[in-house]
């Protein structure tokens, strides 16, 4: 399975999915670098980027809005002047693929000038102008499941059938996609985890990972260090790299295409055991 990819010559670039991928979180909200002024800010993005590259990342995920359960929302201005530096940097220095988490339309546009090659959108290209936006880049967009609103989606998660509710969304959201001139196989789907479910609504989800292989294109996990790990162990988000790694060994068994974690290293580790295992697996 392959995700075509545009550079900036306008010539096209393979990435193949087929084997698990590692997809690095670069977070640069101000929680994250806000060690001073702003150049240290950049470079300390900078450094962690080319750590998660020579760790095994293929893919680094930068992401300039908060959407932590009960985070307030960003304007435009602040989320561009937080991401558009780090991937100019990031497609100047180093040879990876960047993907940009935003629902903003103008982010998404901006972004992929600078040089990302991938949408990710945790509100599936629903906010104005995304779906027009990702049709007319047409670069690969990964299309999430969330329930509600990232400031109140975890106060009262409800479904009458978790995986079936999901995978109506994002069958609906392919549609929508496919009717707004998106390629399908430029689709990547994310159960979208910890978004607007309870704990036993993600791990019922993580258990029926197969179910998302009906579509036939690229299923994205991303459950490191999450409420679901830290809740049910009782740890903090420094806690939770075993929980992570077992999330992790479990979608790879189960055939997930791409991991979207902060644990780069020890992921990528995780992976090649899977994937050493499925050669000497009969079914
Ligand atoms: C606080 C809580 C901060 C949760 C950040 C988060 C996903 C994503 C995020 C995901 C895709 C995190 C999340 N999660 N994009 N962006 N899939 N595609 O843990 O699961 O990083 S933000």
């Amino acid at each position: 399975m392959q995700l075509q990819l545009k550079t900036n010559m306008n010539t096209s670039r393979l990435l193949d999915v087929s084997q698990p991928t590692v997809m690095g979180i670069l977070n640069v909200t101000p929680d994250s670098f806000s060690d001073g002024g702003q150049y240290h800010g950049l470079d300390a993005a900078f450094q962690q980027a080319k750590k998660m590259v020579a760790d095994g990342a293929k893919i680094i995920d930068i992401g300039g809005e908060s959407t932590r359960p009960g985070a307030s929302a960003v304007t435009l201005e602040e989320e561009l002047a937080r991401v558009i530096p780090i991937i100019k940097l990031i497609a100047a220095e180093l040879d990876v693929v960047i993907s940009i988490d935003t629902s903003k339309a103008q982010v998404m546009r901006q972004a992929i000038a600078a040089g990302a090659h991938i949408i990710n959108d945790v509100r599936a290209l629903q906010e104005e102008g995304a779906l027009q936006a990702a049709a007319e880049l047409a670069v690969p967009v990964c299309l999430m499941h969330m329930q509600g609103q990232p400031s109140t989606m975890q106060d009262a998660p409800s479904y009458q059938d978790v995986t079936a509710e999901v995978i109506a969304f994002l069958q609906q959201r392919i549609d929508d996609c496919v009717n707004a001139g998106i390629k399908r196989e430029n689709i990547i789907l994310d159960p979208g985890f910890g978004f607007g479910k309870t704990l036993e609504q993600n791990y019922q989800l993580l258990a029926d990972t197969p179910a998302f292989h009906q579509f036939g294109l690229p299923i994205l996990i991303g459950v490191s260090r999450k409420s679901m790990i830290g809740n049910l162990l009782q740890c903090n988000e420094s806690q939770r790299l075993a929980g992570s790694l077992a999330c992790a060994n479990s979608a790879a068994t189960d055939g997930a295409h791409i991991f979207r974690v902060h644990d780069v290293r020890e992921t990528a580790d995780t992976l090649a055991i899977v994937a050493q295992l499925k050669k000497h697996r009969v079914c």
